[in-house]
């Protein structure tokens, strides 16, 4: 399933443990895709595993790159993000520009799909990793979304408050702005009810955390992104 029309999608962490069972529970839930990716800890080992059990179901996997050295063949999709509220170049374009003259003549573009961050919660292990050192306005998410729609033409801008449920107002704003660039939002969902009110706003949804913390909460909002109809 192409990733432009996931809906619902759960990020797992290579630097956290699970369990076979949570493995196939997660894949066989519906869900429309799996993103692998973290901000601290994952190595090319830990990849590798997540992707070995993961690849025995049929559900679509992203790679979401951290770091050049964990990144293996075998995934359907590599996103790559680019911190756009980032104070450190190295996240917005420097490890992108060392990977691509690196390996740049034998990477395969069509795999590849960029994601326009937008980091709103300064507590989180990415804003501290990436140097986010302010959490930006409605006014400025609404910069940034027209930054990846309009001067980057970026195919995902994702409005990140990983682990604290975000303000609905401003996801609203971003949306509101962006016509091809489709909205991910992910950032402490832990109910239904937050699922299908981000449902409503954002194009895909994305539910971490949770997972680890009660799968039984994780898997429901499955089917709870799901019975919202698409945002126009
Ligand atoms: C993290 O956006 C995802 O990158 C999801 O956030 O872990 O808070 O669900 P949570």
């Amino acid at each position: 399933m192409d990733y432009k029309t996931w809906r619902h999608a759960f990020k797992i962490d290579p630097a956290k443990n699970i369990s076979d069972k949570q493995v196939e529970a997660i894949a066989e839930s519906g869900t429309d895709g799996v993103i692998i990716g973290g901000s601290d800890g994952v190595t090319l080992e830990n990849v590798l595993d997540l992707l070995a059990r993961f690849r025995r179901f049929s559900v679509p996997l992203a790679l979401e790159v951290s770091t050049v050295e964990s990144v293996t063949p075998g995934f359907d999709y590599y996103f790559i993000p680019t911190v756009l509220n980032t104070t450190d170049s190295k996240w917005l374009n420097g490890l992108h520009h060392e990977a691509l003259r690196e390996y740049g003549h034998m990477m395969n573009f069509d795999e590849l799909v960029t994601e326009g961050y937008c980091i709103l919660n300064l507590d989180c292990t990415a804003a501290k990793v990436t140097g986010v050192d302010r959490v930006p306005d409605e006014e400025d998410v609404q910069a940034y979304a027209r930054m990846a729609e309009h001067l980057f033409t970026l195919p995902i801008f994702y409005l990140e408050y990983s682990g604290q449920y975000g303000d609905p107002q401003i996801v609203r704003s971003a949306k509101e702005l962006l016509t091809n660039t489709r909205l991910f939002y992910g950032g402490g969902i832990r109910s239904t009810e937050q699922a299908k009110e981000m449902a409503a706003i954002a194009d895909t949804v994305v539910v971490g955390n949770v997972v680890y913390d009660d799968l039984q909460v994780a898997l429901k909002t499955v089917d709870a992104v799901k019975s919202v109809p698409l945002p126009m």
